[in-house]
């Protein structure tokens, strides 16, 4: 049988794709619908066990003797939480909840921001499923639990080969009484730039339809202006809208008095005013300090009237007591990351936080062994993606230089890794301080923070300094990312952006100055729809369309795959990296009932034609599957 794997093929590989490749590279499909979906998934195991994962290739393995995570026991039948409040009486009763409570409410980040921050959010949907209905049952108190948007809803389509509405629904069934909760990048939805309103708009009421309670609504450069579109949306769809403020700077420093106490008063009123439930405070790069929190949240707390939620990373090391100060100052609601997937770019420990509030005026209320249970399991869950730990070995305080988000950090480092840049860090850490102040000292976060890693990596790579790239007499090739920022269509910073620098960027371009989003053409859902239905031969849901006005390539890209390979979302984690050793044996669930038992018999030799034949036993038959070996 011969076999083409797609993600080998260079064309995938060197991403140089588009979405014409599909188009152009027939081969891809010519085994349509002749394959049954557990000889798909055979296929994918044979190759990926004769050939290796091209992202897990030389990075460390999983222990040889890992066995498979086992969630924990439910004790009882779940309990009624937030979700029959929301769905009962509605956001603002959610909100007025809040402020009656005493107890910090917790909201659990483990299956986004948590390996989002800590795995290059590479955790695949199986993982999240089997313990959620633990968490139904074991810790009902908890205030939502954050599960979708941000980064992981183009990884999962990209490099799980996995559908997320797929993940959002399951996860949904499985845990009926709490909130689940997501990311959103406002007008840049889950993406990396502004789409046309109706698709925001589109893509809201599928996320709330689909299984969202909460929208944490946030602007990359803290523009209320251009939030609107997509709290509306919220709003409308009937879930919980948190409007939330990106905290960047030093409230304290007298030397930063750009984002002072009355800056983020201002926002927050704005935020309130455009109808949010709840206000967000998103300290996305951990920067908020302990003494800076109480006066921050008294202030917001008294001024604005409505639930604060605060969300911070523990690059630094003392996140943890930037929450307790909040607590103290009264703050509703905060994030943590299960033990096992907390501390670093993550959140702060979550049994820790619950333990060091124990007999407090605000205890959380959680069962401290319900907590440990489940993060042993994320334990063993983490232990499986071996090959996506960043190595990090110790806090820094050198995150009060860069700034940079939690969820960028390793990530940028691997990119300066891939640049040959590694031996540099440091410097590349400086840069994007020094990067942050030429383009007028911005809220750095999805996408901007994008834009300034951008722009540090190259001037760090060719060794121009600031003084050259803002010298109107120095030639400068800058970034795409930097040009179309600075077009304006990203949306303004506070103040606008440095004039000069502009002018030199967008060489005699007139910048955008109002909402991007106000001057595009809306899309014709139903022709895209249409168009796109004829191109793959497929019937395409709400679901998939919205996947697909997202991420046009990605989506059209994992369609292929998925014509290839099947349900591959139902493999243990570590075959679907890492292949299976012979003698190994692996069930997939395809449907629910619906189990194929998978043994791996043996691996023959590779023949003259360079293929090898993997032996295979299916639910007890034999079956022999030829690969190319490209090794
Ligand atoms: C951030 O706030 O920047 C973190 C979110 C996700 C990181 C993504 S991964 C690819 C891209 N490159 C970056 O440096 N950031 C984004
Ligand atoms: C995201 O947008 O993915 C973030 O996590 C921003 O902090
Ligand atoms: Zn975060």
């Amino acid at each position: 049988e011969f076999v083409i794997n797609l993600l080998k093929h260079p064309t995938f590989l060197d991403y140089s794709y588009t979405t014409k490749f599909i188009d152009t590279t027939p081969d891809l499909f010519a085994f349509r619908k002749r394959r049954d979906r557990a000889t798909k998934l055979l296929v994918y195991l044979a190759d990926i066990s004769v050939n290796g994962h091209p992202e897990t290739a030389g990075r460390p393995l999983p222990p040889a003797d890992l066995k498979l995570p086992r969630p924990p026991a439910t004790r009882a039948e779940p309990v009624p939480g937030t979700r029959q409040l929301l769905e009962e009486k509605g956001a603002k009763a959610v909100a007025d909840w809040m402020l009656d409570q005493k107890q910090l409410l917790i909201t659990d980040t483990s299956m986004r921001d948590g390996h989002q921050s800590l795995l290059a959010t590479r955790m695949r949907s199986i993982d999240m499923i089997r313990v959620a209905p633990t968490y139904a049952a074991n810790l009902p108190q908890l205030f939502s639990v954050e599960c979708w948007g941000g980064a992981t809803f183009d990884v999962a389509y990209r490099f799980l080969q996995e559908c997320p509405w797929q993940r959002l629904r399951d996860i949904r069934a499985r845990m009926p009484n709490l909130m689940t909760q997501m990311l959103l990048r406002a007008s840049n939805g889950v993406g990396y730039t502004n789409y046309p309103d109706n698709v925001v708009q589109e893509f809201v009421r599928q996320a709330a339809e689909t299984g969202v309670d909460v929208f944490r609504v946030f602007d990359s450069l803290n523009w209320v202006e251009n939030m609107r579109v997509a709290m509306d949306a919220v709003i409308e769809s009937g879930k919980i809208c948190e409007g939330t403020i990106c905290y960047t700077g030093d409230l304290l420093d007298p030397a930063r008095s750009k984002y002072d106490l009355q800056y983020y008063l201002d926002m927050a009123r704005q935020l309130r005013d455009a109808g949010a439930h709840v206000l967000g405070l998103k300290d996305m790069a951990g920067l908020l300090k302990p003494a800076s929190a109480g006066i921050l949240i008294k202030a917001l707390k008294e001024e604005i009237g409505l639930p604060v939620h605060f969300h911070t990373h523990d690059t630094s090391g003392i996140a943890g007591a930037t929450i307790l100060a909040a607590a103290e100052a009264g703050v509703d609601a905060v994030d943590c990351a299960m033990d096992a997937f907390s501390g670093n770019t993550s959140q702060p420990c979550l049994g820790s936080v619950v333990e060091a509030l124990r007999h407090t005026p605000r205890d959380t209320g959680l069962d401290i062994d319900a907590i440990r249970e489940i993060s042993n399991y994320w334990e063993a869950v983490r232990a499986q993606y071996a090959a996506f730990e960043s190595g990090l070995a110790a806090p820094a305080s050198e995150v009060w230089l860069h700034e940079m988000p939690g969820g960028q950090f390793t990530n940028l480092k691997a990119q300066a890794r891939s640049l040959g840049l590694e031996e540099r860090w440091h410097e590349v850490a400086k840069t994007y301080a020094e990067v942050n102040r030429m383009f007028g000292d911005i809220v750095k976060v999805t996408p901007s923070s994008k834009v300034v890693g951008d722009m540090a990596l190259m001037m760090v790579a060719q060794g121009l300094s600031r003084a050259q790239v803002e010298d109107p007499a120095v030639e400068v090739a800058f970034p795409d990312s930097v040009v179309d920022m600075m077009k304006g269509n990203l949306g303004q910073p506070p103040g606008g952006w440095p004039k000069v620098l502009q002018k030199k960027v967008l060489k005699g371009d007139e910048p955008l100055t109002t909402r991007p989003g106000a001057s595009m053409a809306p899309v014709d859902l139903e022709a895209v729809r249409q168009k796109l239905e004829k191109d793959l031969g497929v019937a395409i849901d709400d679901e998939d369309l919205n996947g697909y006005l997202m991420y046009p390539k990605v989506f059209t890209d994992y369609m292929a795959r998925h014509d290839m390979y099947g349900p591959v979302r139902t493999l243990p984690t570590r075959s679907f990296f890492y292949g299976m050793q012979p003698g190994e044996e692996i069930s997939a669930e395809i449907d629910p009932g619906k189990t194929l038992e998978i043994r791996l018999q043996t691996i023959g030799d590779t023949d003259e034609t360079g293929d090898v034949k993997v032996f295979f036993e299916l639910n007890g038959q034999p079956r022999v599957i030829r690969v190319p070996n490209r090794l």
